[in-house]
């Protein structure tokens, strides 16, 4: 297997990692949902459940979350991703006529 050959050396029969090759944890981004006074709760509830893949029961309370405090988490991402997700909730809100908007931030 690859691991085995760049990123681990044999010991005395143990299997150690070189500190350099450790398999990395890759970083992750919050993207936080803002609240507005325009956009429907429907339509964010849309939102969280096709781009964020929430149940109807978790979008709700999402939705409800950021509509009372302002801003809440709707999901966490790689860096590409949590872009794209902004993106996306910026287009689509838009093209519907609200100015919805999410945001990222370091997890
Ligand atoms: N505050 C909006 C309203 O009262 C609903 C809403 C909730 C908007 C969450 C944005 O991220 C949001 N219609």
């Amino acid at each position: 297997m690859l691991m085995m050959a760049l990123g681990h050396e044999q010991t005395d029969g143990a299997v150690k990692e070189r500190a350099e090759l450790k398999n990395q944890e890759p970083r992750l981004f919050n993207v936080i949902l803002l609240n507005d006074d325009y956009t429907t709760m429907e339509f964010v509830l849309q939102i969280l459940e096709t781009l964020f893949q929430k149940s109807p029961a978790e979008a709700y309370r999402i939705m409800m979350h950021v509509h009372r405090n302002g801003r809440g988490l709707a999901g966490v991402y790689v860096w590409e991703v949590a872009e794209t997700k902004v993106e996306q909730v910026a287009s689509l809100s838009r093209e519907a006529g609200y100015p919805l908007r999410a945001t990222i931030e370091e997890a």
